[in-house]
């Protein structure tokens, strides 16, 4: 089965730990994936473009020791806010992106 692969390198302390796809910008003409770093306790917001990944915002910080994020449209608005469990923290990071 044929296939390729298509990465993006972050910076040595991120340590990605979980992903999820959505709608962060509003249009749904392209894949948008989030993904959340332990090591820097952020969210990076990427769009797979002509084959390529790239960054579409700057980090976004949430709680301490993030584990795990969703997506979804919280507050029906068409655009997918993203949800982070954050461990170390003992709390929930909601990102609304307008
Ligand atoms: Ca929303």
């Amino acid at each position: 089965m044929a296939h390729r692969s298509v990465s993006f390198r972050q910076d040595a302390r991120a340590r990605p730990v979980a992903i999820t796809t959505g709608n962060f910008l509003g249009t749904r003409r392209r894949l948008e994936v989030a993904v959340v770093n332990l090591g820097t306790h952020d969210v990076e917001l990427f769009l797979f473009d002509t084959g390529r990944l790239r960054a579409i915002t700057p980090s976004i910080p949430v709680g301490e020791g993030p584990l795990d994020i969703a997506a979804a449209d919280l507050d029906g608005d068409g655009i997918d806010e993203i949800v982070t469990a954050d461990s170390g923290a003992n709390s929930v990071s909601v990102i609304f992106l307008k």
